[in-house]
């Protein structure tokens, strides 16, 4: 049948749940030593593909279209390395053909939210040589020593999907900031979360923009984010994608097909899996979030949120290093009702204090020289005690990916760094239900993760938002 130029449909594995003597990594490992043999001017080769995301050196002139391209902190973010998977899943599946494999190859992906003994790094992807003593081409010695390790190197805050799953793409900012950009803007949830804690608590190669494409884990940590956006539509019928013409057809992109020819593409070319363009699928598309129906039924009900208004923020830079570290926050405000309370209205004299419906912690212009700095943040833990042993004072995990491009004041923002936002809604509230916010003095705690001596990271300004 596939002698006749039929090809069935791809479909994207789950790496971890491959069956014993599966071939599919055995040829990914043999195209991508076939790609390195390359040079790095062939479009189907090992470093010009990851080229396209980007690379830490000037672009000739001629390739200023097709390299340094990857969109971070962008609405763009997710179509644009659907696209970029695309043709790199293409390459390889021809590079395998002609390598004698099969025709149907694609590309697994990698899950590690769903199984906790897979958040270590998949097992191909580790040993120095394979069984015949050869090489493995997708080891790389730059990992952190953890991932390479074996160890179940992920935490349960890195591969969290709460946060990324339930975010509403007109209030929550699912897809980001709705600019083309190479290096910073505004992140969308599953960037901000999965994707750059994977990046990070993997390390070395994939801890840098640069670079990470060089790492064959990449292209797995990648599918699976693709999957999670598919995911995250078929969820919740309140779950849509952007409708703005800008971000449909405003920008289009170019690539290299599995031919070597040039090929553009716009968002709204991959919108649809079973499009001919596109025609693939993933194993499992299954909600991994259970969400009980009356819970659902609540935030619906709700009314839209109201313009966010800046309530409070630091006045100078707040510098995080390798130790815990502390910044205090002056609101000069209240604590107010939130919009949800059942207080009957007219019992106080006096204009009606504004109902609160959301509340947003940012670090805003996040600077840094060190690669992919990560740090676990906390709301008023109180002077003594470990933050860490505060759970319910834990606001977020920051990754910092794509810091030191976003810093560079020769990059497109001139070095205005990354913003993180944090919806702090429901723990701000409890504190405030419990009588434990003091406005003048609303406590913000940093704790490395992967703590490296000499990182300097400079948040310009953090900030709290009401809405
Ligand atoms: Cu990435």
């Amino acid at each position: 049948m596939l002698g006749r130029g039929v090809v069935t449909m791809r479909v994207r594995r789950n790496v971890y749940g491959l069956p014993a003597g599966d071939d599919t990594l055995l040829w990914y490992g043999r195209a991508v030593a076939a790609m390195k043999q390359l040079p790095s001017s062939n479009p189907r080769g090992w470093e010009y593909q990851a080229a396209i995301h980007g690379l830490d050196a000037d672009v000739p002139d001629d390739l200023t279209s097709y390299w340094a391209q990857c969109q971070h902190g962008s609405s763009f973010f997710l179509p644009w390395h659907r696209m970029y998977l695309l043709h790199f899943e293409r390459i390889v599946a021809t590079q395998i053909k002609a390598l004698g494999g099969p025709a149907d190859w694609a590309l697994p992906y990698w899950d590690y939210s769903s199984d906790p003994a897979w958040r270590a790094l998949p097992p191909a992807f580790r040993g120095h040589t394979l069984a015949d003593g050869s090489r493995n081409p997708l080891f790389v010695a730059e990992r952190r020593n953890a991932a390479n390790s074996g160890a179940r190197f992920l935490d349960e805050r890195d591969v969290d999907l709460e946060d990324a799953l339930t975010a509403d793409p007109d209030t929550d900012g699912f897809f980001g900031g709705e600019q083309a950009g190479h290096t910073s803007g505004e992140f969308g949830q599953l960037e901000l979360t999965v994707h750059n804690r994977i990046h990070g608590r993997v390390g070395g190669l994939m801890g840098n923009p640069d670079f990470a494409a060089l790492d064959p884990i990449f292209w797995l940590h990648h599918a699976n984010i693709d999957r999670l956006w598919e995911v995250w539509l078929a969820r919740d019928p309140g779950h849509h994608n952007l409708t703005t013409r800008f971000w449909l057809r405003g920008v289009s992109f170019d690539f290299h097909g599995d031919d070597g020819q040039p090929v553009s593409m716009r968002t709204t070319d991959v919108l649809d899996l079973t499009a001919p363009a596109l025609d693939y699928s993933y194993e499992d598309l299954s909600d991994p979030l259970a969400i009980p129906a009356a819970v659902a039924g609540l935030s619906e009900a709700m009314p839209p949120p109201k313009q966010f208004e800046l309530v409070g923020a630091t006045l100078s830079p707040v510098v995080l290093d390798d130790q815990v570290r502390h910044a205090v926050l002056p609101t000069p405000v209240t604590p107010q009702a939130f919009a949800d309370d059942t207080a009957p209205a007219g019992l106080v004299a006096g204009p009606p204090s504004p109902l609160v419906q959301k509340v947003t912690l940012k670090l805003e212009h996040v600077t840094s020289t060190a690669h992919s700095p990560t740090y676990d943040v906390y709301l008023n833990v109180p002077d003594a005690a470990a933050p860490s042993s505060h759970e319910d004072r834990f606001v977020g995990r920051a990754t910092m990916f794509g810091v030191v491009q976003a810093s560079d004041p020769r990059g497109p923002h001139a070095g205005s760094g990354q913003d993180f936002a944090f919806d702090i809604t429901d723990i701000y509230r409890q504190l405030s239900d419990a009588g434990q916010v003091d406005p003048q003095n609303l406590r913000v705690s940093f704790v490395p993760v992967d703590p490296e001596p000499g990182t300097k990271v400079s948040v310009g300004r953090i900030s709290l938002y009401f809405a």
